[in-house]
């Protein structure tokens, strides 16, 4: 088995032991094209257990699914040439069709502001007609350097959602409600806790008034953002003139917010959650909650406990748990341990001749690898039971680590000695001046991830330039 398994360690060789825990799993695989990969079915599955949560919470807040074309003519992409100025280089284009040369290219969408917001302004006539609310499900293609596996795809999937609305504050609303639904699922789903705030003028998305994020942090120190929400104002529906007649019978431009989580996710887990064996999922984001493996010695015990390994398994299945009976009879016990250790799933039942006599199994929990015999008869309780304890204790180790990975620094000299220490977020005063960001990106690498949202007590000069300090904000390397 060591020859399919994780052989480096998480806290030695950390990038080695990430490609191999997303290979070796089978969550990706390469792809032909450089920086793609194939989603395979057991990623594919916990991309579509992201998409169920977070489309209900949408739906029940009035969103609706729409889908665009895949394809934005280059005079489109181009008409919003300010904000999109600094991505032009990493579009993908189509220059020929068939056998013939296009009359003008076509970019594969690096996102969809452009051929939405054409519609939107189509659509829009009047108060009436708003607020839109669409999301949509799809893949994105943006021509990267750097690649690596679901954080950084050439390739990857998203959810983009575009409103427009009839005021400001609607739009401001709508950001904020987003990036909570967005919060709930990281923490409460992917027990991946999270910082939440505001990015910097230069580092919010140019077309914005502002944009809010999410940023956890990875085992090796660099932040990783899970998501953004951005309140646009009217600069889109200037750009793109979407303009409506309000009930004051005046004219006005919409008001509009844009919105996205992706497939890079999947990439956080990996890294939050993984150890030296290989994945450690969440319950509730696991392909399978409980693997139930038969084991027997003897080719007698053979048919008791195959039938009382499905019949638990049945039992589990009824209750809604996700369960994997593996009763293939070309592998050993021991291997399908190794295998589902690798996998991550949360908990797997034995069935032992001796525990058919004692009407019992045996629970092994993935993130502490602790063993324990259940009672048949409290199965499905216990098994249930444990299930939410690992949820809990996935979040609570992580939110340890998160915590553990703040520190306030004073100076300049803490603020490098803590980052070439163990990294993580620098909490730091901040004078608000651009050119003190860029000097500290310049020397350091990192950029401020966020300006929390109440503004935290100053209790030192700037990081920077020792100035009078105007607020408190976090720094990180980041992904
Ligand atoms: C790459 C190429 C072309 C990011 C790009 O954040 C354009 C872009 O507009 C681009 N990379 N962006 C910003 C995306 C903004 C916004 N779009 C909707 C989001 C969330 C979903």
């Amino acid at each position: 088995m060591s020859d399919s398994g994780v052989t480096v360690k998480k806290s030695e060789q950390f990038s080695e032991w990430y490609t191999q825990a997303v290979l070796r799993s089978e969550l990706a695989d390469y792809a032909p094209v450089k920086g793609c990969i194939i989603f395979r079915e057991y990623s594919y599955s916990i991309w579509e257990k992201i998409q169920d949560y977070f489309d209900k919470r949408i739906r029940e807040t009035g969103h609706k699914n729409a889908y665009f074309p895949l394809f934005v003519p280059e005079s489109l992409l181009k008409k919003e040439a300010e904000h999109f100025q600094g991505f032009v280089p990493e579009c993908a284009w189509v220059t020929v069709g068939g056998d013939t040369e296009l009359e003008e290219r076509l970019a594969i969408r690096p996102t969809s502001e452009t051929i939405m917001y054409l519609m939107y302004k189509k659509w829009i006539k009047s108060w009436r007609d708003l607020p839109i609310k669409l999301n949509q499900w799809c893949n994105i293609v943006r021509w990267e350097k750097a690649t690596k596996p679901f954080l950084r795809t050439r390739e990857f999937l998203w959810q983009e959602g575009h409103t427009a609305h009839t005021t400001k504050e609607e739009a401001e609303r709508e950001a904020m409600d987003i990036l909570e639904i967005y919060r709930d699922l990281s923490e409460d789903v992917l027990a991946i806790p999270v910082l939440i705030g505001k990015k910097t003028e230069s580092e919010k998305f140019a077309g914005a008034l502002y944009t809010l994020t999410l940023e956890a942090m990875m085992p090796d120190g660099k932040a990783l953002q899970m998501g953004t929400s951005h309140n646009l104002g009217e600069n889109f529906s200037k750009a793109f003139d979407i303009r409506f007649i309000g009930e004051d019978e005046k004219e006005h431009y919409a008001w509009q917010t844009s919105w996205g989580i992706t497939t890079r996710l999947i990439g956080a887990l990996v890294m939050v959650h993984g150890d030296d064996k290989g994945l450690v999922l969440p319950p509730k984001i696991a392909p399978y909650q409980v693997v139930v493996i038969p084991i027997f010695y003897k080719e007698i015990e053979r048919d008791l406990i195959l039938s009382k390994a499905a019949s638990i398994s049945q039992r589990l299945k009824k209750e809604g748990i996700s369960t994997i009976l593996d009763d293939r009879a070309e592998y050993t016990p021991g291997w399908k341990f190794n295998q589902w250790e690798l996998k991550g799933v949360p908990i797997r039942l034995e069935i032992g001749p001796r525990d058919i006599k004692n009407k019992q199994v045996v629970a092994a929990r993935r993130d502490t690898l602790e063993r324990t015999t259940v009672k048949e008869e409290e199965l499905i309780e216990t098994t249930s039971q444990i299930l939410e304890e690992i949820q809990d204790n996935l979040l609570n180790r992580a939110k340890k680590f998160l915590d553990n990975h703040i520190t306030s620094v004073k100076t300049y000299d803490e603020f490098k000695k803590a980052q070439k220490g163990k990294g993580g977020f620098l909490r730091a005063c901040w004078c608000s001046n651009q050119a003190c960001e860029e000097k500290i990106k310049e020397e350091t690498g990192a950029t401020i991830r966020l300006i929390p949202f109440k503004k935290e007590k100053l209790f030192a000069t700037c990081i920077c330039c020792g100035s009078e300090p105007k607020e408190v904000v976090y720094f990180a390397r980041a992904y």
